[in-house]
């Protein structure tokens, strides 16, 4: 898993760029390689293809991402904008390859992070093969559903698919009239009840996504799971502890950088990563009285880390103060959240 995590490939036609991650003190140079794929390599009736999911923040769209790849790719949390940026979660069976792309949750941005993370989700509808529309189905859908779904009738030319998540919460006496109002959200669709956390349906999911994929060969190499870098993902499994360790308006707030990234030993990689925040009040909370909150989020990250790495790491976690970071593109761009 380890030697995966470090490899960052990017599918071009039928050709894909293997970057090879070499570090140099702090920064990281990549090499490029072309390997071409064999057509006739490839199983007859092989399908391949790009799904987007889809929804309003919080519904679950993550979730069902890590549970259909069958490794956590994206971080969840009970918090709505809890994913910042599209990323990739690729599953690969003898059958078919399908190349899941989590999204930022849709709603009304209040800052430009907020404007980029929904430009970001709206703009990968049309660059993919399917959509999967995702509601909270054991709820009536809100105003902000019904948006997206009228955005989508609007705007989108591929084949949607509605998904009701979380059928685990919803009330038998509900059923009938939850669901109808979710099959008004969009104009066509077809639908399935789903709980991504329990796994309720994802098979019939999959047969339904199969069903409308089109035929060809493996876009990524096979035993890729996701298109992000090690430090990427180090630096969500570090926010992701902070967003469950925290409250109120911390978790909106921090952002997370990887500063070092050294192997010191062929079983040791040395981290520093630094945790900005908007407000000095916010830093003291983070680091928690004598360090308290800096030592569990440094635990709680440490340990999936090593599963990503294979191998022991040591993390130096870092708080500063980056006042309104969330408003200023220039910041963005160093998070890597703007292009
Ligand atoms: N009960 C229940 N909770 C779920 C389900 N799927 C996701 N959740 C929870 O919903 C919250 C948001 O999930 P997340 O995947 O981060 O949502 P996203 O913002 O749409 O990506 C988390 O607390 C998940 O554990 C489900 O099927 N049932
Ligand atoms: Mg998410």
């Amino acid at each position: 898993m380890a030697s995966l995590a470090k490899t960052l490939w990017v599918s071009k036609a039928q050709r894909v760029l293997y970057f090879q991650r070499a570090c140099v003190s702090s920064c990281f140079v990549y090499t490029i390689a072309v390997k071409p794929v064999d057509p006739n390599q490839v199983a007859p009736n092989h399908k391949a293809g790009f799904v987007a999911v889809i929804g309003k923040p919080n519904v679950g769209k993550s979730t069902l991402v890590n549970a259909l790849v069958g490794v956590k790719v994206a971080i969840v949390s009970p918090k709505p904008q809890t994913t910042r940026r599209v990323l990739r979660g690729i599953l690969t069976r003898p059958d078919a390859q399908i190349v899941f792309v989590d999204t930022p949750g849709i709603h009304a941005p209040q800052h430009e992070l907020g404007k980029t993370m929904v430009e970001a989700a709206t703009g990968v509808v049309n660059d993919v093969d399917l959509v999967l529309f995702m509601t909270d189905g054991a709820q009536m859908p809100t105003d902000e559903d019904a948006r997206i779904g009228k955005r989508l009738d609007e705007k989108c030319r591929v084949p949607v698919l509605l998904v009701l998540n979380k059928m685990d919460r919803l009330k038998p006496a509900d059923v009938q009239a939850v669901t109808e109002a979710h099959f008004a959200l969009v104009r066509y669709a077809d639908w399935m009840r789903v709980s991504a956390t329990r796994g309720t349906n994802l098979p019939k999911l999959l047969d339904q996504i199969l069903a409308r994929l089109p035929e060809g060969p493996e876009l990524y190499p096979p035993d890729l799971v996701t298109d992000q870098n090690l430090q990427a993902i180090t630096a969500e499994l570090i926010r992701e502890q902070v967003l469950l360790h925290t409250r109120q308006e911390i978790p909106h707030s921090v952002a997370v950088a990887i500063d070092e990234w050294e192997e010191r030993r062929e079983d040791l990689t040395h981290i520093a990563a630094t945790i900005y925040v908007e407000r000095e009040s916010q830093k003291g909370i983070v680091i928690g009285a004598g360090g308290a909150m800096l030592k569990t989020i440094g635990q709680g990250a440490r340990e999936q880390i090593e599963w990503w790495t294979g191998h022991k790491v040591y993390l130096e976690l870092w708080v500063k103060v980056w006042e309104k970071w969330r408003e200023r593109e220039d910041r963005l761009r160093q998070l890597g959240l703007l292009e």
